[in-house]
């Protein structure tokens, strides 16, 4: 469809990750007029453009992948926690499957986006000159569309190569053999620096937080493994639609502070084993809202990693004695010898508190405590998370103005999918919804299907219009400030809140209460004839 113009479609869906993806065939299959605009040359939204070396996901095959038995039936995963590489494949192969590249435009980012009244119907502009006339717009840009470059100075003259994690040469760039420096220790800077640790000449992480990263407890999968989990599969996906984050497990029914130290232990035991994300998202249902429960957590976690860690000066900035934010509340990654690896000689740890980055320089990182000579320095310093994807495009509303605009003193929506302003224009896994709380598929499916049947409602009863009220976008704001702040989580920065990007208004971008939660608040708007939209 590249540069030509298309005037009848009755939805665009931008963004070709999870959500984008499950848009397109759902919409497809019920007889929608529908195309997907994609600004990267292939599906797999975040595994399209994460493709630095040790990328990949944080959640078990088992969970992360479409649901539909005709795609589960197909597929076998090769590790519990597949790579970048494993899920560009897996979306190939869904891609095959559906054929859904007929019904997508490739290596065309959407620019622009106006609301005409008197049609009610959106004009989109696209890079390549085309424009798009359409009744809906469905945007899936995620959480991570919008990489965060820090305002370093000198960062320009680095004569050596330099990457953020997110946009990462699409051919490659080994790290073998090279001076590497890490800035950032989130999810994208353990994994990149884990792999550089293995055969670079020299690591450098520059950590400002220390990541309290989980035992991702990696494991390769048989054919056998994967029938094993075929057969659980009719279990599974249906309980992710009942837990807190989309998995297919959830806090427990007891509270740390009343169970005895040895069932406390015990279960943190059993949790760290298991792997994963249990430790965070199956255990003690007070952790993340009672301090007394959220530091045995943290006691535990800084003990198990302080045993692997030789130097306890290092383990001292690693792990520290006392914790840099409650456990939990910013996101732990998962590791596999992160820690372990500081052991070696190869590798380094420069804290950021310490010692301050002071400029970057043509040969590497200026500290306040000398130069780190660096070949390849990698930003792995996150992105404008969750509302980037919406503002970074000019969209402008019924009154003429951006979601920059509109957000500047914080976000507000309709059930996390839309906005008063913008008639028409749904938004999948982005602010205010689960999100950045909920497990990615499992969002994409459950959210995705409350979006799918909106659009069903309103075609089945000939309207053509959708708009958020703001009475409706204040009672949601409150609902999610409200239980936010029954929580710890206000007590980390971090970009659940916005704190990471400079000038960013800080509240929860995500809907804090769970999905489940979620799900029953979209359905009796629902019921409700919409309730908090206006439809004509
Ligand atoms: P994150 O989790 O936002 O991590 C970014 C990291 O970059 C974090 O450690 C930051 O330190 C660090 N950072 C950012 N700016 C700077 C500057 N100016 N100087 C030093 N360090 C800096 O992004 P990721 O890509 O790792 O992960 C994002 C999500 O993707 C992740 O949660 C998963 O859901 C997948 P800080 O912690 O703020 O001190």
């Amino acid at each position: 469809m590249a540069n030509e113009s298309v005037d009848d479609l009755d939805v665009l869906v931008v963004g070709a990750g999870f959500s984008g993806v499950y848009q397109l065939y759902r919409l497809r299959d019920l007889g929608f007029t529908v195309h997907l605009v994609e600004a990267g040359s292939g599906l797999g939204g975040i595994w399209h453009w994460n493709c630095y070396p040790g990328a990949r996901t944080d959640t078990h095959a088992n969970i992360y992948q479409f649901t539909r038995e005709d795609l589960t039936n197909g597929w076998n995963w090769s590790e519990l926690f597949p790579s970048w590489s494993e899920m560009r494949a897996y979306f190939d192969y869904v891609d095959e499957k559906l054929e859904l590249s007929k019904d997508i435009s490739f290596n065309t980012r959407v620019l622009a986006a106006e609301f005409d009244e008197s049609a009610n119907k959106w004009t989109v502009s696209c890079d390549d000159g085309s424009t798009i006339r359409t009744s809906f717009l469905d945007i899936n840009t995620g959480f991570g569309s919008k990489p965060y470059i820090p305002d370093l100075e000198g960062l320009d003259s680095f004569e050596g190569r330099c990457h953020h994690t997110a946009l990462w040469p699409q051919e490659g760039l080994s790290l073998a053999g090279q001076r590497v420096g890490v800035i950032g220790t989130g999810a994208s800077g353990v994994q990149v620096s884990q792999e550089a640790s293995l055969d670079a000449a020299h690591l450098t992480v520059f950590q400002r937080t220390p990541n309290l990263a989980l035992p991702m407890q990696q494991k390769r999968l048989t054919v056998e493994d994967n029938d094993a989990m075929r057969a659980e599969y009719p279990e599974v996906f249906p309980a992710r639609g009942e837990t807190f984050a989309g998995f297919d497990f959830d806090f427990v029914d007891k509270n740390a502070t009343e169970v005895s130290a040895e069932e406390r232990n015990a279960t943190y035991e059993r949790l760290w084993q298991a792997g994963g994300f249990r430790f965070w998202l199956a255990t003690f249902q007070d952790t993340l809202f009672e301090d007394e429960a959220n530091r045995y957590a943290y006691d535990f976690w800084r003990d198990k990693v302080r045993a692997r860690i030789n130097d306890p000066a290092l383990a001292e900035k690693l792990a520290p004695t006392e914790p840099p934010h409650p456990f939990g509340v910013k996101r732990p990654s998962l590791e596999q010898w992160y820690y372990d690896m500081f052991n070696n000689d190869n590798v380094s740890l420069v804290d950021l508190n310490g010692t301050p980055i002071e400029r970057i320089t043509a040969k590497g990182v200026q500290t306040s405590a000398g130069e780190h000579e660096l070949d390849i320095l990698v930003l792995a310093t996150g992105f404008d998370a969750v509302t980037g994807g919406l503002t970074s495009i000019d969209i402008r509303s019924t009154d003429g103005k951006t979601f920059g605009e509109v957000w500047a003193d914080g976000v507000r929506t309709q059930l996390g999918v839309a906005t008063a302003g913008f008639p028409n224009l749904l938004f999948g896994y982005g602010p205010q919804s689960p999100c950045g709380f909920c497990n990615g598929p499992t969002s994409a499916e459950y959210q995705g299907e409350l979006v799918v049947q909106t659009l069903v409602h309103l075609r089945d009863n000939g309207l053509a219009r959708i708009e958020a009220t703001t009475e409706a976008e204040e009672e949601w704001r409150t609902l999610i400030a409200d239980f936010w702040d029954t929580t710890l989580f206000p007590r980390a920065q971090s970009w659940y809140t916005g704190v990471n990007i400079p000038g960013k208004h800080v509240e929860s971008l995500n809907f804090p209460l769970g999905l489940p939660t979620y799900r029953e608040k979209y359905q009796e708007s629902a019921d409700n004839g919409y309730a908090g939209f206006v439809l004509t």
